[in-house]
């Protein structure tokens, strides 16, 4: 079947057509940039929203409730599992089948589950081409479930326009969590497992920390700038398996979308997301070539040793390095 028809079978809600173009991705194939310029008049529909945090923490208990209530309320729902490390027969990936598998045989759900192995070129790059064929074909809302807080997991969250940082009362790794980086990316901040000792008080906790940081930072970071308007970060008691307190997190969610599309913040986000997104193809490319220039290319790899070993400063290298590089950059861009 050519791209075309695949990508029309999609758009038709054929569930093998949007399959197996999600696997173009994580293949990294060579039609991929032809399948993405072709969907690219019909992205922009789709609202995404990140759900991250620990391993455990109920991250894919919440994403079944969540799409349990989008399909009440009639909305299609595409599901992202992400998990770094894991090859498809690890526990976590099977964990989400067994959890999501009310949703399985219902047509207007889609969920994959991507890990590292069989994403050439990048587990990030191909999780965030999946998510725009996901909004291609129509979907309304598509969840992305993401463990942690590696590189991996921070660029796709980058990605998304409302942020879900899944807590738990247990373990006193919430602070952890906050150092690593996830207060900075979270717009809504979830304690799952509310049902357990300590509940409350991680609620209080969070809330008093986020509170300081509105009366004591000048220096307002960028997810919550918006005109003269703050986005005051909230924090919401859930529990994953009854569902107590997911509906509230949804209207929270609802509450961040109508802030920053009223504010204009949410398309200037998403002009962000697509700069970064064409800077770090680029880099990723270029980097890839220069590792292959290092090979290929006597002049280069000569130089390269030297550095290597050590005999010259890179700083004095770089002037002969930067032109050689160049041209055999110049070169291999023919046979793009
Ligand atoms: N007591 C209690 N257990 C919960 C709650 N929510 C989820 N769980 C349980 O916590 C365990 C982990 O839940 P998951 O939804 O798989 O968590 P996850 O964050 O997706 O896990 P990974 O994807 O493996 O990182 C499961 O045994 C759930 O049944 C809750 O609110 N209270
Ligand atoms: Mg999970």
């Amino acid at each position: 079947m050519n791209i075309i028809e695949l990508i029309d079978n999609m758009r038709a809600g054929k569930e093998a057509a949007l399959a197996r173009l999600i696997s173009l991705a994580e293949r990294n194939d060579p039609q991929l940039s032809d399948v993405m310029q072709k969907i690219q008049p019909q992205l922009g529909h789709a609202y995404t929203i990140g759900i991250t945090g620990p391993p455990g923490a109920g991250k894919s208990s919440l994403t079944n409730q969540l799409t349990q209530q989008l399909r009440q309320q009639d909305y299609t729902v595409g599901i992202i599992a992400i998990d770094p490390s894991s090859p498809f027969t690890g526990g976590a990936v099977l964990g989400d089948r067994v959890r999501m598998e009310d949703h399985y045989l219902d047509p207007g759900v889609f969920i994959r589950s991507m890990a590292s192995r069989g994403s050439h070129g990048g587990l990030a790059r191909a999780a965030k081409d999946a998510i725009k064929i996901l909004d291609a074909s129509g979907k309304d809302f598509i969840l992305v479930e993401t463990v942690g807080v590696g590189q991996t997991e921070l660029d796709v969250m980058q990605t998304v326009d409302t942020v879900a940082v899944v807590l738990v009362p247990e373990g006193g790794d919430a602070i952890q969590m906050l150092k690593a980086g996830l207060m900075e990316i979270a717009d809504l901040f979830v304690v799952n497992k509310a049902d357990r000792d300590g509940a409350p008080q991680i609620v209080s906790a969070l809330k008093s920390i986020l509170h300081l940081k509105y009366t004591t930072s000048g220096n307002i970071t960028k997810r919550e700038s918006a005109g003269d308007d703050v986005w005051e970060v909230p924090v919401v008691a859930t529990q994953g398996i009854s569902g107590e307190g997911v509906g509230e997190m949804l209207a929270r969610i609802n509450k961040h979308r109508e802030f920053i599309q009223a504010s204009g913040e949410l398309e200037h986000r998403r002009k962000q997301r697509r700069r970064e997104d064409l800077l770090s193809q680029l880099q990723y490319l270029m980097r890839e070539t220069l590792e292959q220039a290092c090979k290929e290319s006597d002049d280069i790899h000569t130089l390269v040793n030297r550095v290597v070993a050590g005999d010259d400063a890179s700083h004095a290298v770089i002037g002969k390095l930067l032109p050689l590089t160049l041209d055999y950059m110049q070169n291999q861009s023919k046979n793009l």
